[in-house]
C-alpha cells in the first residue's frame, strides 16, 4: 500500500545566496553605487507591497562565513512569480556586483503526521498562516537542506506510516520545547532541488539554533535518517541597514 505522507503545500520559496564582488563595487563611482543601492531598495519597496497585500513575504540576511555574503528568502504564491522576480533582480545594476553562491527552490510544506482528522485545512486559519507565512523579523536565520536516508535498514521510505508518525511525534516534541525561541519553516523540495527539504530557522538568540539542531541529532529520526547539506547562518539585514552593509 502507498503510505506516502500527505502534504499540504503553500507558498513557493526561493533562497538566493549571493557573494558581493566588493572589488568591483569599490571601483565604481559613489554616484553609481548610490544608484545601484537605490535600485535594490526599490525592489524591497515593491516586495514590501506584496507582503502587505499578503501575496508573499521576503527577508534579507547578511550571511557569516565565506559561503555567501547575503541571502534573500522570497515566498510567493506561484513559481512563476519567483522566476520573474529572480530575472528582474538579475537585470539590475546592483546584481552586477553580486556573484551567485547557492540557491534553493522549494515550497512551504506541512505533512499529515500530526494532523488532526476533523478540520478542513482550507478553512483553518492557523494552517493557512503556516502555509503562507509572513517571515518574522528575527535577528538571526539558519538555513540548511536535508534528506531522509534510504540506505539498508535505515530507509525512511520503507517504514510504515505508523512507524514514521511515532518518530515524527518525538521530533515534534523536541521542537515544541523551543516554542517562542525558534520558529521553523519546512519547505519541501522533492522534484525541485537537490535535497528533499529546506529547513529555515529564525531566532533572536543565535545559540538556540545550535541547541535545537544538536538536541535533535539524538532523536531517532535525525540520528538514523537525517542527512544534511551545507548550513548557512546570518543576521537580519533590514532595509535601514542595507546602505551601511553596502558602504565602502
Ligand atoms: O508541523 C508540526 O509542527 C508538527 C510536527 C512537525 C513535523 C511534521 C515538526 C515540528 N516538524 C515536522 C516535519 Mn520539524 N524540523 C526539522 C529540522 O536538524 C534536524 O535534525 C532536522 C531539521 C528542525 C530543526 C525542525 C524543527 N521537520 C519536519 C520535516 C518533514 C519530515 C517528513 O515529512 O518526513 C523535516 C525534514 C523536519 C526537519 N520541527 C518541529 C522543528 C520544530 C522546532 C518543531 C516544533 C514546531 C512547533 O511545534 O511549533
Amino acid at each position: 500500500m502507498n503510505e506516502a505522507a500527505i502534504t499540504l503545500d503553500g507558498w513557493y520559496c526561493l533562497h538566493d545566496f549571493r557573494t558581493m564582488d566588493w572589488a568591483s563595487w569599490k571601483m565604481v563611482s559613489s554616484d553609481e553605487r548610490e544608484e545601484a543601492t537605490k535600485e535594490l531598495l526599490n525592489f524591497l519597496e515593491k516586495w514590501g507591497k506584496a507582503h502587505d497585500a499578503k501575496q508573499g513575504s521576503h527577508a534579507i540576511y547578511s550571511i557569516l562565513g565565506q559561503k555567501a555574503d547575503f541571502m534573500i528568502m522570497l515566498l510567493r504564491p506561484t513559481m512563476e512569480e519567483l522566476n520573474e522576480i529572480e530575472n528582474a533582480f538579475n537585470k539590475t545594476k546592483f546584481a552586477e556586483y553580486t556573484i551567485p553562491s547557492y540557491s534553493y527552490v522549494s515550497v512551504v510544506e506541512l505533512s499529515n503526521y500530526m494532523a488532526g482528522k476533523d478540520s478542513n485545512p482550507e478553512e483553518n486559519p492557523h494552517i493557512q498562516a503556516r502555509l503562507k507565512p509572513a517571515l518574522p523579523e528575527s535577528k538571526y536565520v539558519c538555513f540548511y537542506p536535508m534528506n531522509k536516508k534510504r540506505e539498508g535498514n535505515d530507509n525512511w521510505y520503507m517504514l510504515s506510516m505508523d512507524e514514521r508518525r511515532e518518530m515524527m511525534r518525538s521530533h515534534g516534541l523536541i521542537g515544541r520545547g523551543y516554542a517562542g525561541k525558534v520558529k521553523q519553516i519546512i519547505t519541501g523540495s522533492v522534484g525541485f532541488d537537490d535535497w528533499e527539504w529546506g529547513v529555515t530557522l529564525f531566532s533572536d538568540d543565535v545559540l538556540q539554533f545550535k541547541k535545537l539542531v544538536y538536541e535533535m541529532r539524538f532523536d531517532e529520526v535525525s540520528a538514523r535518517f537525517g542527512e544534511f547539506g551545507s548550513f548557512f547562518v546570518g543576521t537580519l539585514l533590514t532595509k535601514n541597514k542595507i546602505p551601511q552593509f553596502l558602504a565602502v
